[in-house]
């Protein structure tokens, strides 16, 4: 049904509505404008359309003086945004068509916009997908977080090893964005609190100022929009004239570039330790703007505090917010003058957290000398709350301990329910980190399995198989993920077989055609696609990937006749620029590539392409054309994965551990259709306990023991022969993510892999079927979870079945 909040439009009079920005904004005509011009003009075209649906939505929320929800994070990975909103917008063909008749090419224009990089991985891509089902289901939201100024950076290989760059989206404007200078709060930092009149107050040392920029997040048929609210630090002075009065030039421009730092760049660490200075600022810094922008908001519309929770749900995406809780209690206690005991009530009835991993590493503790220094009326009141959780609950859980203060247990403590992010990765925090917290708040912890969006994972990313899928069940499925169970029907169908696999092949095609141009690199598309894209980190273990196509290069040149099956092994992903280890991992994958490539005896069966910068546009190419899904963790250690997801729902059956969302979606397509391997979560524990389990797993695996060997003396590093001796000797000597007790097992599964592939009917049955079977991993129903689990928040447009009814 179309939607009436967005009025149908010709490409001619859109065409128009293009050249007028071109024209009104861009200050181009068409004879001089340059692929910029084009963009931003199709761009502002587009946001037009999305504004009056945005109203709208603001309007109903107004009026239904309902809940909203508050969606904290410090990543946000959006990516590019032309072809989300043409296609929410409905508006996909009516902008190609315009474009064309103005002799520019829609596709170019869209490969143009750079990617908003706002976050390091699977939990900033979650908040993107999470912000789309909001707007999709009509929950009025807001997603509020930092508008850096540098993405994530970008990564180069020198001769084979990382290099980073900044990232720079915002060198040029940014065409989605609303800029809102009336819309900024201070954020204080430092100096001390004075307690001497009984009421405590703040005299910070420093302050900066926070200023709005609002994107519009258009849902699915432009029926409602949502909010994306990114804070940028301003200093409350811009320039200190007094200093450049006496020639002081670069004292009086001290301030503003002080302040700027907070909002400057991304940390690059995803589940790796940081415990930086400027990290907790920047944390303490958009939270207290997010928490100030929602109360005066809430205060504006007559609010009276002791209904605060009935209005306002606030999300906590990991720790990284969880400040929240005290600022939420230092601005109800300081500024609106309730007791302490209220004000924690209020303040936990609101919010919410969401935890997202259990590494040690990645669990954030402040120094408390360091908190206290920078905060320290939070800090105060950080002892108070403890306090009143120890004495309600009878709990022994501190909150600051050793000298520290730790902010997961402040989260929790904070929150009225807390979530982990898979049904496996649920129970591992119940039985791990927060044993106790679960015994002494029974019923606190629950679970909602992450999801992805439809609209940008299968509809926008995959449009031959969007195109099968609406001629075989319709075209309803887009918000509506589990009608791709009617797929099921046609997994015995030939020709339904036949059109799957064409749109698979097409697929590789255009990743073949888009690395060839990108990288020189030719790729084979008959053979099979391997694909591995995420962060590199040691638990993930691309390294076993890797040794497992070592082992297998071996093994074709023993046996060059042999019936073997083509692959391409595929490698995507950044190290965090600290990360050594990860790092040496790159190199190896890198070195190891060009001599496999090189070998004239496999080079028709076996190739190692690994593209540099992966990011989420080339997750958008990879993902469509990849045969086979390598989610391969140590079980017990990724949370749950998302790419997973992804692969799944474009037709790459997985091969993978029982480790996060695998589990689900292992039992989703059928144990059948998915290649396990591997120890479990309890049987890592218990091996880990076992002496010498590396040393005896290698000496228990000849084909292992050799590729190790081979590493170890240089054969893929030669001009550097002792380059991986102290990565193989890690490995040996503790392998903490067991890459060695899985590696037969690894092997094993890889060779069903190749004897399944090798029937190809066999093989596009089972990809079709793990797209029929896996629409429950759309976010939709993850946030559906969420709103009735721990908001209780409710759609304010018609539900889809009502809907239906209507049409
Ligand atoms: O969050 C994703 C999960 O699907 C992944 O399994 C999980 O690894 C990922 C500190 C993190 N957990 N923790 C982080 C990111 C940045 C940072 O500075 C931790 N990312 C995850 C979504 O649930």
């Amino acid at each position: 049904m179309p939607d009436m909040s967005i009025p149908p439009v010709t490409p001619q009079d859109f065409g128009a509505e293009i050249l007028r920005h071109l024209k009104h904004s861009l200050g181009k005509d068409e004879s001089h404008a340059a692929l910029y011009d084009w963009r931003m003009s199709l761009s502002l075209a587009l946001r037009d359309r999305v504004v009056d649906p945005w109203f709208e939505s603001t309007r109903k929320t107004y009026e239904a003086r309902g809940k909203r929800v508050y969606y904290l994070s410090m990543e946000f990975l959006i990516g590019r945004l032309i072809e989300d909103v043409a296609i929410n917008l409905g508006m996909e063909e009516v902008a190609q068509a315009a474009l064309a008749e103005l002799g520019q090419d829609y596709a170019k224009i869209v490969a143009d916009e750079p990617d908003a990089a706002l976050g390091n991985g699977g939990l900033g891509r979650l908040a993107a997908c999470f912000m789309d089902s909001l707007s999709t289901l009509g929950i009025p939201a807001y997603g509020y977080g930092i508008r850096y100024e540098h993405g994530l950076f970008e990564q180069h290989f020198e001769n084979g090893a990382q290099m980073e760059t900044a990232e720079t989206w915002l060198a040029q404007r940014h065409a989605w964005e609303f800029e809102r200078p009336e819309v900024s709060y201070p954020i204080h930092f430092g100096g001390h609190v004075d307690e001497a009149e009984g009421s405590p107050v703040w005299h910070p040392e420093e302050t900066v100022m926070a200023s709005a920029y609002d994107t519009p997040v258009i849902g699915w048929q432009g029926r409602w929009a949502n909010t994306l609210r990114l804070w940028s630090a301003k200093p409350i002075t811009a320039f200190d004239l007094a200093s450049f009065n006496r020639g002081d030039y670069m004292a009086a421009s001290a301030p503003e570039a002080l302040a700027r730092t907070i909002s400057r760049v991304l940390y690059p660490d995803d589940t790796t330790k940081t415990g930086k200075e400027l990290r907790l600022k920047q944390e303490y810094f958009f939270t207290s703007a997010s928490i100030q922008d929602l109360l005066r908001r809430f205060l504006s519309e007559g609010g009276d505090l002791a209904e605060l929770a009935d209005h306002v749900a606030i999300q906590l995406n990991d720790t990284h917010p969880a400040i929240a809780g005290p600022e939420l209690v230092r601005l109800l206690m300081d500024e609106h003058g309730l007791d302490v005991a209220r004000a924690i009530s209020t303040a936990r009835r609101c919010l919410a957290y969401t935890n997202h991993t259990l590494l040690p590493e990645a669990l954030e503790r402040w120094p408390e000398e360091l908190f206290q220094s920078i905060l320290p009326r939070h800090h105060r009141i950080i002892q108070l709350i403890e306090a009143a959780h120890l004495a309600d609950s009878g709990s022994a859980v501190r909150i600051i301990e050793h000298g520290e203060v730790k902010m997961g247990e402040l989260a929790f403590v904070m929150a009225h329910k807390v979530n982990g992010v898979s049904a496996l990765h649920s129970d591992l925090v119940k039985e791990t980190v927060f044993a106790d917290l679960n015994r002494d708040y029974p019923g606190r912890i629950i679970n909602q399995t992450n999801g992805i969006t439809p609209r940008r994972w299968l509809y926008s990313c995959n449009p031959p198989l969007r195109a099968l899928i609406n001629e075989t069940i319709g075209t309803a499925w887009p918000d509506d993920l589990q009608q791709l169970e009617g797929l099921s029907a046609h997994a015995g169908d030939a020709a339904f077989l036949d059109r799957f696999q064409a749109a698979k092949d097409a697929n590789k095609a255009r990743l073949a055609d888009w690395l060839k141009a990108r990288d020189g690199v030719v790729l084979d598309p008959a053979a099979m696609f391997d694909v591995q894209i995420k962060r590199i980190h040691e638990y993930k273990r691309q390294l076993m990937n890797l040794l497992e196509t070592i082992a297998l290069w071996n093994e074709i040149r023993e046996n060059p006749n042999g019936d073997w099956t083509p692959r391409v092994k595929i490698f995507g992903g950044k190290a965090a620029p600290g990360y050594v280890v990860a790092k040496e991992i790159i190199h190896l994958i890198n070195d190891t590539a060009k001599l496999i490539n090189a070998d004239p005896a496999t080079r028709d069966l076996l190739q190692i392409v690994y593209p540099e910068n992966y990011n989420v546009s080339m997750a958008e190419i990879l993902i469509p054309a990849a045969d086979l899904s390598e989610q391969i963790s140590t079980a017990g250690k990724e949370a749950s994965g998302t790419g997973n997801m992804k692969f799944a729902l474009n037709g790459a059956p997985t091969i993978g551990t029982l480790d996060g969302a695998n589990v689900e979606i292992r039992e989703c397509v059928g144990a059948e259709n998915f290649f396990l391997f591997g120890l479990t979560a309890a049987e890592v524990t218990a091996r880990r306990a076992e002496p010498n389990y590396a040393r005896r797993a290698v000496e228990a695996s000849p084909r292992l023991a050799r590729v190790l060997k081979q590493i170890e003396s240089g054969v893929f590093s030669p001009s550097d022969k002792g380059r991986y001796s102290g990565l193989i000797q890690g490995l040996l000597d503790h392998d903490y993510f067991l890459v060695t007790c899985d590696f037969d097992s690894y092997f094993e599964a890889q060779r069903r892999v190749d004897t399944v592939f090798a029937d190809q009917a066999a093989w596009t049955r089972m990809a079709a079927l793990n797209t029929a079977r896996v629409g429950w991993f759309s976010s939709d129903r993850t946030i559906t979870g969420y709103a009735r689990d721990i908001w209780t928040a409710s759609s304010l447009i018609a539900s889809r079945s009502s809907r239906k009814d209507v049409a």
